[in-house]
């Protein structure tokens, strides 16, 4: 048995589309079920639905053997895990190139970024991204107070909380919406496959298999959202 490891929500959308063309049908729909674990089309193939921050930890202890999520949240785990930015036990073959953004500082439109940067001030900047912020302002040379988030980071600097934000960014509306401006691109976001060493060395054969469809499917379906 093979067991991959999905979020509902965003990323589970657009791997519908990608299992399809890999030749996976889920049998049971996820948002209608109150199920955990769906079958598959393929016998072999178990889908196991977990929250979007929990997928890589999922398959770091080979709760699961391969898993989709965000480049943001691995990136976010490995730095909680170790320090580094590539967990343990984690194999990153495959982007998906889907659930495309980036992930970007935004102010208030009021807010002159350039010369508080410039002058050396002290930013305050809330986010959910905590260690890709860090290392984004240490690199600048910026001092930051990072303030966590969980959601709705874009009130932060609405209401004094903070001078500015790091989150993700797909159309800019939501930015836009609550007068934000976008004032540094960190970097660029997609969905990515992980995969468990040891689950790989384990099933070889059944694994490669569903790396090489996930690939072959990629290519087809490859339109970045
Ligand atoms: O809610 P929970 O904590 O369980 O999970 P989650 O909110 O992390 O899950 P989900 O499904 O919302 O997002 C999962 C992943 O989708 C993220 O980790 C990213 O890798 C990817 N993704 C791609 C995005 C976006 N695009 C995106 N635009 N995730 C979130 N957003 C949000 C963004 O935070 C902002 O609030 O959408 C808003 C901006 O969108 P625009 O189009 O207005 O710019
Ligand atoms: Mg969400």
């Amino acid at each position: 048995m093979i067991t991959l490891a999905l979020s509902k929500g965003r990323i589970f959308d657009e791997t519908l589309p990608l299992l399809r063309a890999a030749g996976i049908e889920l049998l049971e729909d996820p948002e209608k079920s109150r199920k955990l674990i769906l079958p598959t089309s393929q016998a072999q193939l178990r889908v196991l639905v977990v929250r979007a921050t929990d997928v890589p930890t999922y398959v770091q202890y080979g709760g699961a053997d391969l898993g989709i999520t965000g480049r943001d949240t691995l990136i976010e785990h490995a730095a909680d895990w170790d320090g580094s930015t590539s967990a343990a036990g984690l194999y990153q073959p495959l982007d998906l190139q889907i659930a495309a953004c980036r992930i970007s500082v935004a102010v208030r439109a009021d807010f002159d970024y350039a010369s508080a940067v410039r002058q050396g001030s002290r930013l305050k900047v809330a986010t959910k991204y905590v260690a890709i912020a860090r290392e984004f302002f240490a690199a600048k040379g910026v001092h930051v107070d990072l303030i966590k988030l969980y959601g709705s980071m874009e009130l932060a600097p609405l209401t004094g909380l903070a001078d500015a934000i790091v989150d993700l960014v797909s159309t800019g509306n939501t930015l836009r919406a609550n007068d934000l401006v976008e004032v540094e691109h960190i970097m660029d976001i997609s969905a990515r496959l992980v995969v468990n060493q040891a689950a790989l060395k384990l099933k070889k054969a059944p694994m490669r298999a569903l790396i090489d469809a996930f690939a072959g499917a990629v290519g087809r379906v490859g339109v970045p959202s």
